[in-house]
């Protein structure tokens, strides 16, 4: 069966030769409608303004510019209607996926006349929007002064239940599910207070919520709507301003904002749009993954469109200093080496890993990889020859590769790509290790063939010589036949590093699950399955996302 999860997060469009179309229209009904689609479907990897990213640009008309100076006009008017239903209905070698089995007949068709016509712009999101927007459910006065439930917090799983917009919060050491709350339209990732009390989500909608894991029954105390289109939070993490800030990162407005860090009250809001690494002026250059320096007073911002990496000093916010860094265009997630001093992030689109090195403020190096790496937040090991090393695996290719982070100890390898890796399969989008494990788990959700989306790749990285082992985890979970394909996603281990959880994640209607393996043996120790759990996706460990241990 060939179908792909990038159906429901984005489409990918080839231009041809055709002649214009006529002038495009829809009713006001049909446009409304469209207009819905584009954007949760189509704008995470198209954007708003459909300039095109990890997807391609699909403005109504559209000319590259090619590195010999010569002009290609294209865009969809060109294509026309017809050609777009088809690109739409069967997707495209490129990429583009099929949408015959998400959209009906009628949605497609209105959907291709939808984007030859000119883009709709969402409004501006200002701080006394988000001011209008914030609601202090439980105020920190009125909180628990100490843990007032008995579950071993540092062990619980936030995880992301991606269709019915929640977020699960799971007892890693029972498996039981402590509540379920809330947390905004597909809602994205977790992340943890400094402290390791507070769970922050962000939901594609701009829906911050803040979870208080003290509470007799953890519940969300505050929400935030931060702006129209999201995917990135983090906190302060620094010594003195544990717990004191939060800052999210929006996809529409182009921009982040401060917030206080235990009510979301927003603070302050800068603005990301501005100018690439190759000169040129970007109206939506979108704020991808964010991460927070343990060493300093900053965050690591990570602006997509522009490639611009910025560290925001949140020392003094009224006087805000800013280092911004050129490294690649389409910046998208990464993470730290292990020693939390390097900050290593994909810039998907442009094929290529860049390293900061947050204690000098600067870029050290800009590493080629394969085709689209995707690394989440990566994983980190010591290996046999090449000593430190960060692992990401690709979209675009089957491969694994292995990235040397040691320039003190083995400078002749550090920034190089120094091992390639075979996955099972391309359509890969998470890897993780544990300090504590000598396993590297590998998905890969995303590949069109069935098998390969439900299992994983799992190396013994002590004796990297050693065939690697595939595993179908969907299989394990026993959910009989679905509608969709039961994708094996995100590797996240236990607090102790002794168990590694794999969501099963099958459609909205369908059953879905959470797979636990034994990471030793690499057996099977439990299977979660409850009704309301939907569409698992994300899994945060409290502990290892508190650590940034991976
Ligand atoms: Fe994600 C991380 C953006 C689709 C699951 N995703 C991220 C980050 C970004 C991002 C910028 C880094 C956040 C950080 O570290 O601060 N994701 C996008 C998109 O733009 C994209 C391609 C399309 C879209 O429309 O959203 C997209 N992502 C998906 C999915 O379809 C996934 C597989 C399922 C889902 O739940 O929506 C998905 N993304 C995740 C997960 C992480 C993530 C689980 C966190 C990984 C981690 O371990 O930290």
């Amino acid at each position: 069966m060939k179908r792909s999860v990038l159906a429901v997060t984005g489409l990918t469009l080839a231009l041809s030769g055709a002649a214009y179309a006529a002038e495009p229209t829809l009713s006001p009904e049909a446009r409304e409608a469209s207009k819905k689609i584009y954007f949760e479907r189509c704008a995470g990897c198209h954007g708003v303004l459909r300039k095109g990213a990890t997807g391609k640009n699909i403005e109504p008309v559209s000319s590259t510019k090619k590195p010999d100076g010569t002009v290609v006009e294209g865009g969809t008017r060109k294509l026309g209607q017809e050609r777009l239903v088809k690109i739409l209905t069967y997707g495209t070698e490129g990429g583009m996926v099929n949408y015959d089995d998400i959209l009906t007949k009628e949605e497609i068709k209105n959907m291709a006349t939808y984007i030859q016509m000119p883009p709709d712009v969402p409004p501006e999101w200002g701080l006394k929007d988000m001011l209008a927007s914030w609601k202090l459910i439980v105020p920190p006065d009125q909180r628990p002064k100490k843990q007032m439930n008995k579950v071993n917090l540092k062990n619980v799983f936030s995880v992301t239940l991606r269709d019915s917009g929640e977020v699960a919060l799971i007892d890693g050491d029972t498996k039981q599910i402590i509540n379920i709350v809330k947390a905004g339209y597909a809602v994205h990732i977790s992340r943890l207070s400094y402290s390791g009390r507070y769970v922050y989500t962000i939901g594609r909608d701009g829906l911050t919520s803040l979870i208080d894991l003290w509470m007799e029954k953890p519940a969300v105390v505050a929400t935030l709507k931060a702006g129209i289109d999201a995917r990135s939070l983090d906190t302060s993490k620094y010594k003195g301003y544990e717990d004191r800030y939060a800052i999210v990162g929006t996809y529409w407005p182009p921009q982040y904002v401060i917030t206080d860090g235990d009510t979301l009250k927003p603070l302050k809001v800068v603005s990301t749009r501005g100018v690439t690494v190759d000169g040129e002026y970007h109206p939506e250059p979108r704020v991808a993954s964010i991460v927070s320096s343990q060493i300093k007073p900053e965050w690591v911002v990570n602006v997509k469109e522009t490639g611009q990496i910025l560290l925001v000093d949140y020392s003094d916010i009224k006087n805000l200093k800013t280092t911004t860094i050129e490294s690649a265009k389409f910046l998208h997630d990464g993470g730290w080496d292990s020693t939390k001093r390097y900050f290593l992030v994909a810039a998907n689109a442009s094929h290529k890993v860049a390293v900061v090195d947050t204690k000098t403020g600067k870029l050290v190096a800009l590493i080629d990889t394969k085709k689209l790496p995707h690394p989440g937040r990566g994983a980190n090991f010591v290996h046999p020859k090449f000593g430190p090393v960060w692992a990401t695996s690709h979209l675009g290719a089957d491969v694994i590769s292995l990235i040397g982070t040691d320039p003190k100890g083995h400078k002749q390898h550090a920034w190089k790509v120094v091992a390639e890796l075979k996955n099972h399969g391309g359509g890969s989008l998470f890897v993780k290790t544990h300090p504590k494990s000598k396993n590297l788990w590998v998905d890969a959700p995303l590949n069109p063939e069935t098998e390969v989306a439900e299992s994983v790749t799992v190396y013994d990285v002590s004796n990297l010589a050693k065939p690697p082992v595939v595993i179908n985890i969907a299989k394990m979970a026993n959910l009989g036949k679905t509608k969709a394909v039961q994708r094996a996603v995100h590797p996240e281990y236990n607090a102790d590093g002794s168990e590694v959880w794999f969501s099963i994640w099958a459609g909205k209607t369908d059953p879905s699950a959470i797979v636990v393996l034994d990471d030793k043996t690499r057996k099977l120790k439990a299977v979660i399955k409850d009704p309301k759990i939907i569409t698992p996706t994300g899994k945060f460990n409290v502990y290892n996302t508190q650590h940034d241990i991976y």
